[in-house]
């Protein structure tokens, strides 16, 4: 595995930068072909404009080379995409819930978390349901998001190297607190992990996002006046 939080990390940075690294080289070629053609071909006394009709060649070559640079970005973009939906068998399977304005993590014991806790090089399998509106699970360490929507289960894997708290957001505006979703995966090392797991006292790190999801929902359609 490369360096980087996740697998993803080098295949959509190296895609990222391919696509951003070829826009750059034509908006810098194109521009500089447009401001020698503006000063070459200028509005000259004593010259009569020609018509020019077509040219195979040219005509040839401008539609080849965008083609085939468009379906490098796509091949490159596609082997990434492969690798997120290659879903492993034997992941650490986490139920996530996302409500407004908040996310439950629900492990296979039973455990539940406002954090993500997962262990260090091994593959953890997210299903992902939200109980209201639509929401998005987006890690921007990991280069991962995926919709999180009522009445529906999307799936997310992931494998890190790199033991660490990461940021958890919200991607899809969801309503007034919609920034108040933010959290942590906390990347542990195995030993720590499993300390952790089998701790059956308080379940919830943390409390502030203790409320019934109805509740929150409510709230959130009284008109308040606060802005
Ligand atoms: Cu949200």
């Amino acid at each position: 595995m490369g360096s980087g939080a996740t697998q993803y990390v080098e295949t959509v940075d190296s895609v990222m930068l391919y696509i951003v690294g070829i826009s750059v080289v034509l908006l810098i070629g194109i521009t500089a072909v447009m401001i020698y053609f503006v000063v070459k071909y200028n509005r000259k006394k004593g010259h009569k404009p020609e018509n020019i009709h077509g040219n195979w060649l040219l005509e040839t070559i401008w539609i080849a080379i965008p083609t085939v640079l468009v379906m490098t970005m796509f091949y490159y973009s596609y082997i990434g995409y492969k690798d997120l939906r290659n879903f492993p068998e034997d992941g650490l399977e986490v139920n996530v819930t996302a409500r407004m304005w908040g996310w439950t993590f629900e492990y296979e014991n039973g455990k539940q978390t406002d954090s993500l806790y997962v262990p260090v090089n091994q593959p953890v399998m997210l299903f992902l349901e939200s109980v209201d509106v639509n929401h998005s699970f987006y890690v921007p360490a990991f280069r991962i998001k995926e919709d999180v929507i009522a009445g529906r289960v999307n799936k997310l894997h992931f494998t890190s190297d790199m033991v660490g708290d990461y940021d958890i957001a919200c991607a899809e505006y969801c309503g007034l607190k919609h920034s108040m979703m933010y959290s942590k995966v906390k990347v542990m090392e195995v030993a720590d992990f499993d300390k952790w797991y089998a701790e059956t006292d308080a379940t919830t790190d943390e409390t502030n996002i203790e409320t019934n999801p109805v509740d929150s929902t409510a709230a959130e359609i009284k008109p308040t006046g606060e802005m």
